[in-house]
């Protein structure tokens, strides 16, 4: 039952030798390659950075540290036995690549707790946001507004030797956790409840937290809230929040400003703001049927007015996964055990067997399947929230798990600034394109 800190003081310096045993060993051996079609194409597949805390297998999906999310639905402590992991759980792995036991969990929720309380002037800084900004702008403002209170900024400020910057990481990143709850239910109240704010028990779990303080008191929803945050968490290196998290960090920018930056590419349609799409798009579709039972002929029409109309359809497609995503199938399964009957899982049920069917027809989608955006906006619903331009919050509060341990390890293993090289499409042309 090592603390936290003593755990990663291990990890880390044993990871340091090991990679730099990988770089004696196959340093100067070729990772991956880019063509130009990848180069102008996204970097789609392109092999080209390194990422400790979670790999996703195009056929099996996300492994945390190793760990399916099934087998983290096993294994990590949950609040009752079998019930739904903690995000903070999932956070202990993450950061130190071991399945921590419940006094383990309980000193880092104690720890989370003891640093949860918002400071007044970021409160004033989201009170003083007009509601009608994006809730999504507004998180992000929340967490800027965080920023003086880096202690990783203040360290390097003062000259702190390297091999010290990851302490200084794990301390904002920590902070940062805590307190996110309260900056995602400040912006709920202030965007649809006209401000009046719930205060919670800090020593709540961070999603019961969440839940009451957006003012919910449901214990169902807490456990669905839990399994929320745990299976956004991480998704490897090269999504575009993570990947700018890393980005920016690179700079020693402090997580503040790092998450930030990974919640303005969170925000983006092609990213996390899908999960609000899809909510939107299912009940345009409900719309249409006017009324009508949904039927594989009349969603299929419906998809393809979509598509013909120029538009994606929100949830499905990946750029990495060629399989139904796994945190489909688990979000699918709590949904089969607690909400049966609910009419917008019955649609999305339906759409499981339309959806891919219509994308394959179409023959330029490389995965047809459903990712987590096709189910997560349902059960959000189901216990209560509506609002559909919330939801990404929600993504990016589970984000943070994620990016900011990895952001600890990147600074943990002192990896540079991160500047690949670019070329002009003239220099191609002088130097590929042969005469
Ligand atoms: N509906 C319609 N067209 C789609 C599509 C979808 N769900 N997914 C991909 N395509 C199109 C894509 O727009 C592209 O068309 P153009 O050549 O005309 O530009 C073509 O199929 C090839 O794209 P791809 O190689 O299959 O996908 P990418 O790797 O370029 O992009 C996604 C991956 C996720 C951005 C893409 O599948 C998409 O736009 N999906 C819908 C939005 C969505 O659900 N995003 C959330 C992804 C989720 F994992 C997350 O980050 N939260």
């Amino acid at each position: 039952n090592a603390s936290l800190k003593e755990i990663l003081e291990q990890k880390i310096g044993e990871m340091r030798e090991e990679v730099a045993q990988v770089r004696h060993a196959v340093g100067n051996q070729v990772l991956g390659t880019c063509t130009v079609d990848q180069a102008y194409g996204g970097m789609r597949s392109v092999k080209a950075m390194t990422y400790e805390t979670s790999l996703l297998d195009p056929n099996e999906g996300i492994r945390f540290r190793g760990y399916s999310i099934p087998e983290c639905q096993k294994l990590l402590p949950g609040i009752k036995q079998g019930g739904e992991p903690l995000p903070e759980s999932l956070l202990f792995l993450l950061l130190t690549g071991e399945i921590p036991s419940v006094q383990q969990v309980t000193a880092l929720r104690e720890e989370l707790s003891s640093r949860a309380q918002l400071p007044d002037r970021v409160k004033k800084t989201l009170n003083s946001v007009s509601p009608s900004l994006h809730p999504m702008a507004q998180f992000s403002i929340g967490i800027l507004a965080m920023q003086s209170d880096s202690v990783f900024a203040r360290e390097y400020a003062r000259g702190a030797p390297k091999n010290k910057w990851w302490e200084y990481c794990l301390e904002d990143s920590l902070t940062l956790i805590a307190r996110l709850p309260q900056v995602a239910a400040i912006v709920y109240r202030n965007t649809y409840y006209q401000g009046k704010q719930l205060e919670a028990d800090l020593k709540l779990d961070m999603s019961a937290r969440l839940t009451k303080m957006m003012g919910f008191q449901n214990p169902e929803f807490d456990e669905l809230m839990r399994l929320y945050l745990t299976i956004h968490a991480d998704h490897e290196g090269g999504n575009v929040s993570a990947h700018s998290v890393r980005l920016v960090g690179s700079a020693l920018s402090d997580p503040f400003l790092s998450f930030s930056a990974g919640m303005n590419g969170l925000a983006g349609p092609l990213h996390g703001l899908a999960n609000q799409n899809v909510l939107t798009w299912l009940l345009q579709v409900k719309e249409k049927l006017g009324g009508q039972a949904p039927t594989k002929e009349n969603l299929t029409k419906i998809c393809w007015d979509t598509l013909n109309s120029g538009n994606v359809i929100p949830g499905f497609g990946h750029a990495v996964l060629r399989r139904t995503d796994p945190r489909y199938m688990c979000q699918r399964e709590f949904a089969l055990k607690h909400l049966p009957n609910d009419e917008i899982f019955q649609l999305v049920s339906l759409l499981y067997e339309v959806v891919p069917k219509v994308l394959s027809e179409q023959g330029k989608v490389s995965n047809p399947w459903p990712n987590v955006d096709a189910h997560s906006g349902t059960l959000l619903r189901y216990y209560g929230v509506k609002e559909m331009t919330f939801y990404t919050v929600l993504f990016g509060v589970s984000r943070a798990l994620g990016t900011l341990s990895s952001l600890v390890w990147d600074r943990a293993l002192g990896l540079p600034i991160e500047r690949p090289k670019s070329v002009t499409t003239r220099w191609i042309k002088e130097n590929l394109v042969h005469k």
